[in-house]
């Protein structure tokens, strides 16, 4: 079997030099979100914090899946066969198996009572606005009290005291769960799991129907079982390679007050109120690493989860339209705050690119709200190419359509809440631009919307000139 672990991605990262070690003191409430993003931002590396001020026996790892290179590290493949390798492995899912206590590492410590302790791990503050630290890396596992079939989901937890945190439920999969729990007036049983490998980080973000166990497709895409282990104080089974567990239970009949939070939009969510997770036990590995994972402005690993996963699920989406067209690449962009998407592709026809941004737009994804086609001939993870075709390709009166009062991606602070509803349901317009060359000049005046790249741009190579 390969390696689950998520320490075994950190030293990956190490070994293909993709990871700075930070061995001076660091503090996880003052410094080590500002720290782990500067270091990506300016050198694109992953953070391995050794020495956590006020927490000896942590180490604190951030930025590990922020790019392709580093998912490609992560899945074992190379950077272009990342979309595709998980289109293809997540409709293999593989059953998790169980093991028994005494095999799995994150049974190493055990702590229940007074020492299952919020308090005791170093939880990171991310954003400068946000009111303290949060634990924004943990995946919550639950089951449908009727089916007992598994879901597995982010829940960021604002920590409230030792053994309370707030646990930000959107309308999705858990949030069908727990109303089951709230309608038989019981706690709904949740572990948290924080720490594990890029192909669980990932099904743990991917959109797919209710009943359809994430674990399951983390099987797939790691192409082994994944391995877990039963819980001390529930029934549930979480990854036995996992870094930390967090058990406990939602309150059936409790809300708390949480926020503001910097968010995978770039920007603040407001504050508002959110379910109340009570821990009742915490189990990690020896010498623990933390995921300190970050939020706020891009990039950071939570764009990156959900926009990989939208790159996948939009890939396979776009397949189907038109019976299949030829689209090379599909990247939503990070920087955007997850709101844009390019696709790259080659139309076949007049007006088949704006068909296939019409279908980017309206897709299993609700996060895009501008999507933008470019020619096969741009590259695709160069948005210098990408705004060149924007002026040089579009005009606007032409290849610029609006999509006004459709359904809008509930962060997005600038698009209208539905009046009487919760600011998870936002209304707003889309935009979808055709920055593909000008169908007649794929007839004749061939030349005409090329790039004038330089005489002999293809074959003269630098390196034999360079000193
Ligand atoms: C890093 C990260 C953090 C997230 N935080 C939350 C959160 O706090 N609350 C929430 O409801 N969804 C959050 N999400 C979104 C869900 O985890 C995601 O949509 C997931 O696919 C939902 O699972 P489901 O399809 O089983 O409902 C987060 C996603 C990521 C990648
Ligand atoms: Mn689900």
């Amino acid at each position: 079997m390969r390696d689950q672990s998520f320490r075994g991605h950190v030293q990956n990262l190490e070994q293909q030099g993709e990871l700075v070690r930070i061995e001076k003191p660091a503090s996880p409430t003052e410094n080590i979100s500002a720290i782990g993003w500067k270091t990506y931002d300016q050198f694109g590396k992953s953070t391995l914090f050794t020495n956590i001020i006020g927490f000896p026996s942590w180490r604190i790892a951030s930025q590990v899946i922020t790019d392709r290179r580093k998912w490609a590290i992560g899945l074992g493949v190379s950077e272009d066969d990342v979309i595709p390798t998980v289109v293809q492995r997540i409709k293999e899912p593989l059953e998790p198996v169980l093991i028994a206590a005494k095999e799995a590492p994150v049974k190493d410590v055990i702590l229940t009572g007074d020492d299952a302790d919020l308090t005791k791990l170093p939880a990171m503050w991310t954003s400068e606005n946000d009111p303290g630290p949060y634990i924004a890396a943990g995946m919550a596992v639950i089951k449908d009290p009727e089916t007992g079939t598994r879901n597995m989901s982010y829940h960021r937890q604002q920590i409230l005291g030792p053994d309370r945190s707030g646990f930000l439920i959107c309308p999705r999969h858990a949030l069908r769960t727990y109303q089951k729990y709230q309608a038989l007036t019981q706690p709904m049983p949740v572990a948290m799991v924080i720490g594990v490998h890029p192909a669980i980080l990932y099904a743990g973000g991917f959109t797919t129907r209710y009943g359809v166990d994430e674990l399951s497709l983390a099987g797939g895409l790691l192409e082994d079982p994944v391995r877990l282990v039963k819980c001390e104080t529930s029934d549930l089974e979480v990854p036995a390679d996992a870094e930390l567990i967090i058990e406990g239970e939602i309150l059936p009949d409790e809300m708390t007050e949480e926020g503001p939070f910097g968010e995978v939009t770039g920007g603040y969510a407001e504050e508002g109120s959110t379910e109340v997770f009570v821990v009742k036990a915490i189990t990690h590995r020896k010498d623990p690493i933390f995921y300190g994972m970050h939020s706020g402005a891009p990039m950071t690993d939570p764009q990156s989860i959900t926009g990989t996963c939208i790159e996948a699920a939009l890939f396979e989406h776009l397949a189907k339209v038109e019976g299949g067209m030829d689209l090379s690449d599909v990247r939503c962009l990070g920087v955007s705050g997850l709101m844009a998407v390019v696709i790259k592709i080659r139309p076949k026809s007049a007006g088949q690119a704006k068909t296939a941004l019409m279908a980017a737009l309206s897709s299993p994804y609700l996060h895009p709200k501008l999507a933008i086609a470019i020619d096969d001939d741009m590259d695709i993870a160069n948005l210098n190419q990408i705004f060149w075709s924007l002026t040089t390709r579009v005009d606007a009166a032409k290849d610029i359509s609006k999509i006004n009062n459709t359904r809008i991606w509930s962060l997005d602070n600038v698009s209208d809440i539905v009046p009487g509803m919760s600011p998870m349901y936002r209304i707003g317009t889309k935009v979808a631009i055709d920055a593909t060359k000008p169908w007649s000049t794929r007839l004749k005046n061939k030349a005409r919307f090329d790039r004038a790249m330089p005489k002999n741009y293809y074959s003269v190579k630098i390196e034999d000139f360079l000193p």
